[in-house]
């Protein structure tokens, strides 16, 4: 059984659609913890109903990010997973504190990689004009939103669209693609190879939203 620990910031809802595939698909896994930085991640809830342990680090009650990110890693080495996932975590992470869990902590980023790092992502989107936009799963590395890409999904960019309406159809293709990705790491089947990431027995690592019937 690996050991998974998710990492979140507010509604949780990646991390529910890793949750709920983990139980129904029976993978050889278990969600042993879900950590916040903030007390009132939503989140917390619906862990907590499904029987999952749930922890907060408070990053406000820490004057620096390297303090922050030990007791973060404090708190995560308890249960010596396997994985870390971010889902919707919205810290900044240290070097030292990515170095720990290299080739072993995935995030899930509302945009298709390289194209929109950091924050704001669809309003970047919108102002840059893209008719195609989306989400990246990729191992987390120093740099920001540049590690390795193990799965994408595309998603039309269409007229009338605002930042929240393209942020709800790219969530949904996020809750798609993670828990694959998190599943194919789960079953030892990614590799790192440089800035590649190889998936073995091979598989589509890409999406395109299915936008029949949405009205777009
Ligand atoms: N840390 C490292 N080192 N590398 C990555 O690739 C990371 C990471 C930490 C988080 C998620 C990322 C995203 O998917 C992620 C990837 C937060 C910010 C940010 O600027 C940027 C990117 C991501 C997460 N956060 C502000 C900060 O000062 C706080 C914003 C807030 O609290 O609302 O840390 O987009
Ligand atoms: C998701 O769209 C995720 O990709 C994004 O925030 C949302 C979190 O939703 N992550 C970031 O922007 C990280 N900076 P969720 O809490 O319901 O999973």
């Amino acid at each position: 059984m690996k050991k998974i620990v998710i990492l979140i910031s507010g509604r949780g809802s990646n991390m529910e659609a890793v949750v709920r595939a983990c139980a129904r698909d029976g993978w050889p896994a278990r969600i042993c913890a879900v950590i916040s930085n903030r007390p009132d991640a939503a989140g917390l809830g619906f862990a907590a109903a499904n029987g999952i342990e749930t922890k907060v680090v408070d990053h406000r009650e820490f004057d620096a990010r390297e303090s922050f990110d030990a007791a973060l890693a404090q708190e995560i080495d308890c249960f010596e997973p396997d994985l870390v996932v971010l889902a919707g975590f919205m810290r900044v992470l240290t070097d030292a504190f990515v170095a720990r869990y290299t080739g072993r902590m995935l995030n899930v980023h509302p945009s298709l990689l390289p194209s929109f790092p950091g924050l704001r992502t669809h309003q970047q989107a919108l102002d840059a004009g893209v008719r195609v936009h989306g989400a990246s799963v990729h191992f987390v590395t120093p740099a920001l939103d540049h590690g390795p890409i193990v799965a994408q999904a595309a998603v039309p960019v269409v007229a009338g669209d605002d930042a929240a309406a393209l942020a709800a159809r790219v969530l949904k293709v996020e809750h798609d693609i993670y828990p694959r990705a998190v599943r194919w790491f789960i079953e030892g089947r990614l590799s790192i190879e440089g800035e590649r990431v190889a998936l073995t027995p091979s598989e589509p690592q890409w999406l395109f939203a299915d936008i029949a019937g949405e009205g777009v």
